[in-house]
């Protein structure tokens, strides 16, 4: 099998389970929602990241039908979460701009709330600037619709493309989050702290919530309460978990 029909038939065996990585106030460390992560727990090889497969799931067109599996799964576990009673946060789902030309994002996860019976404020989902700047009508239509649902967009990687600040207002986004790279160059010089207050300025003005991604030291995390940026992801905190973990967190942290 070459790289492609493996990838595939991987999909056909569903092959591939979700991590969870939280994300906390910065004050208080309260866990405010987790990150849903695909990993592909291939036969051989054994746990495979997403970045030794998402891109050719992307140029291949694999990416469709990995991503309904994804949320496939992601909706079972929050039905399951809620099912034990549990005190959910929400959990947010990156989606690729591959599946939002491909279509029907919006329906199917309208199909899926009602099948699990998850509200709007328990899942959000994670774009990418490149999608955010799409001109094409079904793209923008998609995006709107699923807003319009009541789900939180999170503008993901927030540093590294080209987000015009009008396009930022027209979209409507309610969570930025700062690219790891800004970041991971806090305290390095004083231009890099300066860029970081900036943004959470900007997403202040917004009226948008901003998370840094990719926190790593202490240093950092108080840095960050310091520019009173609102949410705290990265090693520091905690690697992306299975669900079980995740839950351990949840119980501890809240
Ligand atoms: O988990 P990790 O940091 O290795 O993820 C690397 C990248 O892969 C993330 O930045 C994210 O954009 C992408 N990715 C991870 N999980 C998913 C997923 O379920 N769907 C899509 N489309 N991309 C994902
Ligand atoms: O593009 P996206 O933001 O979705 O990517 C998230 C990826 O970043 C995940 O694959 C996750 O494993 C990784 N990640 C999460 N926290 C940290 C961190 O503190 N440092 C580094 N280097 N990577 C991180
Ligand atoms: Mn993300
Ligand atoms: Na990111």
């Amino acid at each position: 099998l070459d790289a492609e029909e493996e990838l595939r038939y991987a999909i056909a065996k569903k092959q591939f389970f979700m991590v969870y990585q939280p994300r906390v106030d910065t004050r208080t460390g309260d866990i405010r929602g987790f990150e849903a992560l695909v990993r592909w727990q291939h036969p051989t090889r054994g746990i495979v990241p997403p970045a030794q497969f998402i891109e050719l799931a992307e140029s291949t067109g694999s990416i469709v039908p990995l991503g309904s599996l994804v949320m496939d799964c992601v909706f079972r576990q929050i039905a399951a979460w809620q099912n034990m009673g549990e005190t959910p946060v929400p959990i947010s789902l990156n989606i690729s701009p591959r599946q939002l030309d491909a279509g029907g994002v919006d329906q199917q996860i309208k199909d899926l709330m009602k099948r699990h019976k998850v509200s709007a404020d328990l899942i959000e989902i994670e774009l990418t600037e490149s999608v955010m700047m799409s001109e094409v009508p079904a793209v923008i239509d998609q995006i709107t619709a699923i807003r319009q649902m009541g789900i939180k967009l999170h503008l993901d990687d927030f540093g590294t493309g080209y987000s015009s600040l009008s396009r930022l207002q027209e979209i409507e986004m309610q969570v930025i989050k700062i690219d790891r790279a800004f970041v991971s160059r806090l305290g390095t010089s004083s231009q890099a702290d300066v860029l970081v207050k900036t943004i959470v300025l900007m997403a202040k003005e917004l009226d948008m919530s901003i998370i840094a991604e990719g926190v790593e030291t202490i240093a950092q995390l108080e840095t960050l309460q310091h520019l009173d940026c609102d949410e705290a992801q990265g090693y520091l905190i905690a690697k992306p978990v299975t669900a079980p973990e995740a839950r351990k967190l949840l119980q501890q942290r809240r």
